[in-house]
């Protein structure tokens, strides 16, 4: 069994206050709501139900924190930019999510993820540029591949690798098909510090 197959659900987070301390390493999965954060770790985990997922864009609502060991941790984060959210719980949201990112030390590196079908919307090139400036090590998931051609997927892999830059990354994923879950790990494992 891997590091990730033992993956637990520890607990949720609605404010900054209840998150648990900030110690060891975690990683957080963001995105637009929808995009398929939940179902990453699902599949990434090999577990069928770790995480919540819906056809209904906002299902996660708080940030979840799955622990892999003693010292590290997953995290799903709210999804951002859904239209459907009373005003009130988006500005929420958005100042929450804010400061953990901004505050959160022990936060190693964001895995991103973006629809292949149209990525690099808004959100997230706010997302990258704030990446960007403040240093934090990005891996994009272009999900749902498995929505597009192979020619159309290598097109828009190539279109989103052509904007990054320093430590960020992209690459296909399909959580329907298991498609590049092993190429995910393998970055996951850098920022754990895990070898072989
Ligand atoms: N075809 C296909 N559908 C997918 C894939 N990944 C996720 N989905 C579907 O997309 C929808 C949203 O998936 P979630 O994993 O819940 O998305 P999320 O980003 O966690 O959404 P929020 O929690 O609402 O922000 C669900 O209906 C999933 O079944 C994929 O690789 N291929
Ligand atoms: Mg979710």
């Amino acid at each position: 069994m891997n590091l990730y197959q033992q993956a637990e659900y520890w607990l949720s987070a609605h404010k900054i206050d209840q998150l648990p301390e900030d110690e060891g390493i975690e990683v957080a999965f963001a995105g637009r709501s929808n995009a398929g954060k939940s179902s990453a770790i699902n599949v990434i985990t090999a577990q069928r139900s770790l995480a919540r997922t819906s056809k209904t864009p906002g299902r996660t609502q708080q940030i979840i924190f799955f622990k892999l060991d003693e010292s590290r941790r997953l995290v799903d984060l709210p999804g951002y930019g859904f239209a459907k959210v009373p005003l009130a719980v988006k500005q929420h949201w958005q100042k929450t999510l804010e400061r953990y990112l901004q505050t959160r030390r022990s936060l190693r590196g964001l895995i991103l993820m973006m629809d292949v079908r149209h990525p690099l919307t808004e959100f997230d090139q706010e997302m990258l540029n704030w990446c960007k400036l403040s240093n934090m090590p990005v891996h994009i998931l272009l999900t749902k591949a498995d929505k597009l051609s192979r020619g159309k997927g290598s097109a828009a892999l190539e279109q989103v690798r052509s904007e990054l830059s320093g430590e960020m990354s992209v690459q296909l994923f399909s959580a329907l098909k298991r498609v590049g879950v092993d190429e995910a790990r393998k970055r996951l494992n850098e920022w754990f510090q895990i070898t072989g």
